[in-house]
């Protein structure tokens, strides 16, 4: 197997939101397969934190303070980012925020906060950096989806709107793009233990599990939750030269549970 098929010496990633959570993860998998890292947060303080934390993982990754939901600041820090570091190769839409509410008790503007993040966004910075992949003759472009991109269930009725508008976004990208040599894909990871679940893990008084927690491990084949590192070699697949003909594809990072009915109670 050429080893070269998988290496991304040369190229630049930005991943969006990435001081933690899912989008450190990938950003570190690609690092590690040669990208130079890039990568933005809403605020200095957090922002300082990650930069933090890539350097004493040995990584020299390039932040900068952006709310990816603002045109204007995308494209601005898209400038900087071609100006100071080069053009960009790989784009991860990472960011994301969800609201756990019940539909009837959610208010309009609550909806529309998640969209813009979840939905929006991807679309914004997507079509900021695209014209340069276009100039580059290609890129990767690879959106964060879920499992609430196939699924629905109580409370989360904006995040999987967004999320179901996000598969579609990606396959759309990948029909308007693919004629420039650009892959738009997405990765659908399942329930990970980052900040964004830890209050559907949370140990009950008791000591026990939380019930979501014990529900999620028999819904789940792999009866775990996932890891961060478990998107890593996902991420570099869709990321790099070894996914050259996969385009508009949802790649579910799920431990099977889309797979699964669920154990018996
Ligand atoms: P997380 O721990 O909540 O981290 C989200 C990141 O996005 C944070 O760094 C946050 O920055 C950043 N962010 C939020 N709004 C932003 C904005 N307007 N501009 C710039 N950055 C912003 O989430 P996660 O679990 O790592 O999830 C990352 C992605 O994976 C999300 O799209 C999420 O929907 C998706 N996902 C997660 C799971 C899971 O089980 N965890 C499963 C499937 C999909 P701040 O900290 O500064 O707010
Ligand atoms: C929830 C969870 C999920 C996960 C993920 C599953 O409240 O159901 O937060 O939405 O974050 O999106 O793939």
């Amino acid at each position: 197997m050429n080893n070269d098929l998988f290496s991304l010496n040369g190229k630049i990633a930005w991943v969006t939101g990435a001081s933690y959570g899912i989008g450190y993860a990938i950003a570190t998998a690609l690092h590690k397969a040669g990208a130079v890292i890039v990568f933005n947060d809403i605020g200095q303080e957090q922002l300082d934190k990650g930069l933090a934390s890539y350097k004493a993982d040995g990584i020299k990754a390039h932040g900068y303070v952006c709310d990816v939901t603002d045109e204007k600041a995308v494209n601005e820090t898209a400038a900087k980012i071609e100006k100071e570091v080069g053009a960009v190769d790989i784009l991860v839409n990472n960011a994301g925020i969800i609201k756990r509410i019940p539909m009837t008790d959610m208010s309009a503007q609550e909806f529309r906060q998640v969209i813009d993040v979840d939905l929006n966004a991807p679309f914004i910075v997507a079509k900021a950096v695209i014209p340069s992949m276009i100039k580059k003759g290609g890129g990767k472009i690879i959106n964060i989806c879920s499992m609430m991109s196939e699924l629905g269930r109580e409370t989360v009725s904006a995040y999987a709107a967004a999320k179901g508008g996000l598969k579609m976004l990606t396959k759309n990208i990948a029909s308007e793009f693919g004629q420039y040599n650009i892959q738009c894909n997405g990765l659908g990871p399942g329930y990970i233990e980052t900040p964004q679940t830890a209050p559907l893990r949370e140990k009950q008084a008791d000591g026990s599990r939380h019930p979501f927690d014990k529900f999620i491990i028999a819904k789940t084949p792999a009866a775990r939750w996932g890891k961060p590192a478990d998107l890593a070699g996902p991420a570099v697949f869709l990321a790099s030269g070894a996914s050259d003909f996969v385009n508009g594809h949802i790649l579910y990072v799920d431990g099977g549970i889309l797979a699964y009915i669920g154990k018996q109670p």
